[in-house]
């Protein structure tokens, strides 16, 4: 299907009855259906795609094994086992502001924080279950609550991760692709899960922490089949705070009553990683997550550190193709976060400082992305970001309009350049030692 076409189906309601009829196997395409977003949706999508960079963070009771987030599944532990984890589980320096600080100084505008992973603990003060961090640990508060309030203070906008998917709860049933035997009975009742549970911790996350941005779902994608209750809980969702934004990560195909696409450590459409979707969305806001080292939660055997330079050009990369890049850290159980996590995300704070301008802000540029870089555009601005190029001369496809000015983003030298019907040819300065990114600024008549 070509974009043109793309577009214009998705804006008539026919795409709707056609998405529909063709998930028709899947009763969840019945979520929402009707969803029309509210004015504040419409505005918060817009607010969240000039954000552009936000802190991913994976932090729960799993963080004191120092294995990931997937351990108890990994070592397929019994319930009994791992219900011991929350006694050592004790973040006495974990400071709020310290978290919103690190995030502001890197230049993310957003934090998008697990509320609860597969494990199912939750790690707010919950009332539907006694699974959650104020009761079963030592520590008896709710960090959540911390972070809220100082996100609120500091202008970031919080949003809460939560894991469909529950390892922990018997009524998870009957149970998906990630099921072993750890010594849940063997029954369960799959809608007192989702109405009860699930849309109970959900009124919670967004009636007890102010306003937030939204919740990012995952574990979707192990019961594929089951009805999930969709329209249920995005409607509560949305009647709770019209402005929070639906952000699944079920790597398929949005349906009605989702406000974001969000891609799993790829950028939309590659499918790099394998389990994504290649459909992208034209109208909705796009993002794409990844790890700052090889984990999500905190792994005490991985130092495979991302260098700041590859996360500039990561987030560079994310932007050329109009998305939000989600970059992920996991703090210790201490609630402290590894050194190494603060001083790169400080240098591409440093970055961000002299090249936001070309980010925050802007969408995807007129020029299809390509291994030699991107482009974004604000206003009448396009920016040129030369990632991958090493001759003098870069030779562009046509753009539909006239090249005022062309200057270097980064000292305003004069860039010269030559525009015919066939390209745009520039002449790029060379690279210095260990420049992430090269951006060019075209002024261009309206
Ligand atoms: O929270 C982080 C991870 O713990 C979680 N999502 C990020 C943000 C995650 N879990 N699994 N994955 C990411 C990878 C997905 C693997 C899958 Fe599958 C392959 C899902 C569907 C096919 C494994 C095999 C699970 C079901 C079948």
């Amino acid at each position: 299907m070509t974009k043109a076409l793309q577009s214009a189906l998705e804006k008539s309601a026919l795409a709707v009855f056609l998405a529909a009829t063709v998930l028709s196997f899947n009763r969840n395409a019945s979520a929402q259906t009707d969803y029309k977003p509210s004015p504040e949706n419409l505005q918060a999508r817009r607010e969240f795609q000039d954000m552009k960079f936000g802190m991913f963070i994976h932090w729960g009771v799993y963080s004191v094994l120092g294995d990931g987030e997937w351990v108890f599944h990994n070592r397929k532990l019994k319930i009994d086992e791992y219900n011991r984890l929350p006694m050592f589980f004790d973040p006495e320096k974990f400071d709020a502001r310290t978290w919103v600080s690190l995030a502001k100084s890197a230049g993310m505008k957003y934090i998008t924080i697990t509320s609860r992973h597969h494990d199912g603990f939750a790690m707010f003060d919950s009332k539907v279950s006694d699974w959650n961090i104020v009761q079963r640990t030592p520590y008896k508060k709710d960090p959540l609550k911390m972070l809220a309030d100082e996100c609120h203070r500091q202008g970031i906008k919080l949003f809460f991760y939560y894991s469909q998917l529950d390892w922990h709860n018997p009524d998870y049933y009957p149970r998906g692709a990630t099921n072993w035997d750890n010594g849940r009975p063997g029954q369960g009742d799959w809608n007192a899960y989702l109405d009860t549970y699930m849309d109970g911790q959900l009124t919670e996350l967004l009636t007890n922490y102010g306003p937030i941005g939204g919740i990012w779902f995952d574990g979707m994608w192990d019961k594929p089949n089951a009805d999930w209750h969709l329209d249920k809980t995005y409607a509560l969702i949305h009647k709770l705070q019209p402005a929070a934004l639906i952000i699944p990560n079920h790597h398929q195909t949005p349906r009605p009553g989702e406000d974001v696409q969000t891609f799993e450590r790829d950028l939309p459409g590659q499918n790099t990683a394998g389990f994504n979707t290649e459909y992208v969305s034209t109208q909705l806001p796009l993002e794409s997550s990844d790890t700052l080292n090889d984990n999500w939660g905190f792994n005490i055997g991985d130092s495979k550190y991302k260098s700041a330079a590859e996360v500039e050009r990561r987030l560079v990369r994310a932007a050329g193709n109009d998305s939000n890049l989600l970059m992920n850290i996991g703090p210790y159980p201490s609630g402290e976060i590894d050194p190494q996590f603060v001083t790169r995300l400080q240098a591409v704070g440093q970055w961000m400082s002299k090249y936001g301008e070309s980010i925050y802000g802007t969408r995807g540029g007129p020029i299809p992305a390509g291994d030699w870089g991107v482009t974004t555009r604000k206003e009448d601005k396009i920016y040129v970001h030369v990632l991958n190029w090493s001759a003098p001369l870069l030779a562009l496809p046509p753009i539909p309009n006239k090249v005022a000015a062309a200057r270097s983003l980064i000292d305003g030298a004069v860039i010269e350049f030559t525009q015919k019907g066939d390209g745009l040819i520039l002449k790029v300065p060379p690279a210095k030692n260990e420049e992430a990114d090269r951006v060019i600024v075209l002024t261009v008549a309206r």
